[in-house]
């Protein structure tokens, strides 16, 4: 067998502007211009946070991309995907028709002011861990040492 010399990324996909589905899948499709996509979770509805009643609720997933991408190419890959499909940024956590979040770079820890990986608030998501840990639960987060899987049942109950 000839071993595939590219990377594993892993992705965190929201949405919660627009028709939220068709738009994951078409981020989606142009995420293949990046890699190849290895998996894809199921995506769960989950209530907007930090406050579910000041904005609508979003279809949340995970992704694994195989690529031979540098860690900031991908990044860029990612927001150029972002602006294509309508992003717009007026303020922070304002309603997204996407958000592409690079959370993990096979074991990488990154951190520049374009991009800290892993993914700085990642492990505190309960939107994010739960479709990452329905493709990845044994990947293991680089800082934290934990599978995730297990930072995902470390959660506190009622953690969004
Ligand atoms: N993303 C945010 C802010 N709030 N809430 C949910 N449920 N899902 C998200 O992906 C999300 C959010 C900023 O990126
Ligand atoms: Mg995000
Ligand atoms: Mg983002």
């Amino acid at each position: 067998m000839i071993r595939d010399s590219r990377s594993l990324a892993h992705v965190a996909v929201g949405a919660n502007l627009g028709d939220r589905e068709r738009t994951i899948a078409e981020a989606i499709r142009r995420m293949g211009a990046l890699g190849t996509v290895e998996a894809v979770s199921p995506l769960i509805g989950t209530p907007a946070w930090p406050d579910p009643n000041v904005a609508p609720p979003y279809l949340n997933g995970a992704i694994a991309l195989r690529t031979s991408l540098d860690s900031h190419a991908l990044l860029r890959g990612l927001q150029e995907i972002e602006i294509a499909l309508g992003r717009e940024r007026p303020y922070r956590n304002a309603p997204r028709t996407i958000d592409l979040d690079l959370l993990l770079h096979e074991g990488r820890i990154i951190v520049t002011p374009a991009l800290i990986l892993p993914h700085p608030r990642m492990h505190l998501r309960r939107f994010v861990l739960e479709p990452l840990a329905a493709i990845a639960p044994d990947a293991v987060h680089p800082v934290w040492g934990r599978t995730i899987a297990n930072l995902a049942a470390a959660l506190p109950p009622g953690q969004p």
